[in-house]
């Protein structure tokens, strides 16, 4: 059996969810009424603590729906470097917002007010306006690390105080919830709006929500229908998406126990491996002198996969259908070749 640790998107439905799915009730969600979708923008919502939200089909079209809802074109909007929406996103803020990147560096992901109050522009004939601050929680490319409360705080009060909205991708957020032990209303109090990713760790099989106030995600719905993403008879998969919300989140510790279990295996192997937080992997092979796409290749010969993320990165994720035997397994993997292929 191959042991999949490429993504967490790789889930597949819980039993429950294939059922909920069977017996959802439908209506066409375009005129507003399939119950099963306003369910779920209701339950998302009070998880969330913004006045509403929006089911939308990916993360990517969550993200891109914020700028567009929140930015007029020849803005500029502030993002971390190795964000997700700047670097995976396919140059889309900038093809279909028409909105212009200033990206800062950040530690483990996380940007400081300090940076931020920089970066706003100050008004100017010469400038572009500052349209949007962007964040992400968990960080991707950071390895899957938490940008506390704190952290959000300080560049949301710098924001708010000049006037900037600030949206968060939180793709993975429930997991930076669960890592800290804390409601995710602690983050979620400090942006504007956030989109949350159910196909993710959380196993649903499509979807991503979108959430902020009345107004913004009226204004959401728009954007969507004009990107194409009214979805009609869309509680087929909303159902399996408030099982996500209410059942699968309290199990994401699971995953984040064996993110830590491979972390400690790979170090014991003498390999640098980032902190691990959440249930994101990075582990840096320079001093093995592989590569990682031939890291990737000897890994996939002994049925494991994982993903290349930069010349000598490779990241592996931990999900609901990896057990430690899995994490044993690819740690003896490793093993084997670190010692076939160094000695
Ligand atoms: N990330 C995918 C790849 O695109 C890299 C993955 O396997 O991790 N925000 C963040 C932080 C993400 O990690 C992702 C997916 C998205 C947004 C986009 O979500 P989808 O794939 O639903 O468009």
């Amino acid at each position: 059996m191959t042991i999949d640790l490429r993504s967490d998107t790789v889930t597949k439905p819980t039993e429950a969810m294939i059922q909920a799915m069977t017996n959802a009730e439908v209506g066409d969600d375009v005129y507003g009424e399939d119950p099963t979708v306003n369910r779920l923008e209701q339950v998302a919502a009070e998880l969330l603590g913004k006045e509403a939200a929006l089911l939308v089909t990916s993360g990517t079209q969550g993200n891109q729906i914020a700028v567009l809802s929140h930015c007029q074109n020849g803005e500029e909007i502030i993002l971390e470097e190795d964000s997700h929406i700047f670097y995976y996103e396919g140059g889309a803020v900038a093809a279909l917002a028409g909105v212009q990147t200033r990206t800062l560096q950040g530690v483990r992901g996380a940007l400081t007010g300090q940076q931020v109050a920089k970066a706003i522009r100050a008004k100017d004939i010469h400038a572009p306006r500052t349209g949007l601050v962007c964040l992400e929680n968990t960080h991707n490319r950071a390895g899957g690390a938490v940008v506390t409360p704190e952290q959000m705080k300080d560049v949301y009060d710098v924001a708010y105080s000049r006037g900037v909205p600030v949206h968060v991708d939180g793709a993975r957020l429930f997991n930076a919830a669960v890592a800290l032990g804390v409601d995710v209303t602690a983050f979620t109090q400090y942006t504007d709006t956030v989109q949350i990713c159910l196909s993710k760790g959380l196993s649903a099989p499509v979807g991503s929500i979108l959430a902020g106030s009345r107004d913004f995600i009226e204004n959401a719905r728009w954007w969507r229908k004009k990107l194409g993403g009214g979805m009609r008879q869309a509680g087929f998969i909303a159902a399996p998406g408030i099982l996500a919300l209410i059942e699968m989140v309290d199990r994401l510790a699971e995953d984040h126990a064996h993110a830590k279990l491979l972390a400690a295996g790979l170090q014991a192997l003498s390999l640098e491996v980032m902190p691990v937080e959440t249930n994101i992997v990075l582990m840096d092979t320079a001093k093995t002198g592989i590569a990682a796409v031939d890291f990737l290749a000897k890994l996939e010969e002994r049925g494991i996969r994982a993903v290349r993320f930069d010349d000598y990165l490779v990241r592996f994720v931990t999900h609901r259908h990896i057990g430690e035997a899995d994490i044993r397994r690819t740690v003896e993997a490793v093993e084997h070749i670190l010692t076939t292929v160094v000695k």
